[in-house]
């Protein structure tokens, strides 16, 4: 009796562990501050050369408020440094994101920066 409960106990245990494993690789996303130290600024538009980026990983973009916008746009938005109507547009000087699968596209939302490389195209696998 007392080595099943035994067993019972090791079995719940294992299963709790398992858990906890599969939910930190649910939550393995790394975390990026776009620019490094420089943070988002212009002329940032290399800084993805030679990372590897994951779906599920989260770009920090820092900078002064009021200074500059990170506007979530597509490849056109990217390409003519345009912002398509109700595109999302964060404001805060320190806005996180999470990548999706696929390409994503981020600019600078006040006129000029864009074209100034504040702009960003990452592909997340
Ligand atoms: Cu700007």
């Amino acid at each position: 009796m007392a080595v099943e409960r035994g067993s019972a106990v090791i079995g719940m245990a294992l299963i709790m562990l398992s858990l906890i494993l599969l939910h930190s690789e649910n939550t393995d996303a790394a975390t990026f501050k776009v620019g490094d130290a420089s943070g988002w600024r212009f002329g940032v538009s290399n800084w993805p050369n030679g990372k590897n980026f994951t779906a599920g990983d989260i770009l920090e973009f820092t900078y002064t408020q009021g200074m500059h916008t990170v506007a979530v746009v597509d490849k056109n938005g990217h390409d003519t440094c345009t912002v398509p109507s109700g595109a999302q547009i964060f404001r805060t000087g320190n806005d996180n994101v999470t990548l999706v699968k696929g390409e994503n596209y981020f600019i600078c939302s006040v006129p000029g920066h864009c074209a100034m490389g504040m702009q960003l195209a990452i592909n997340a696998s």
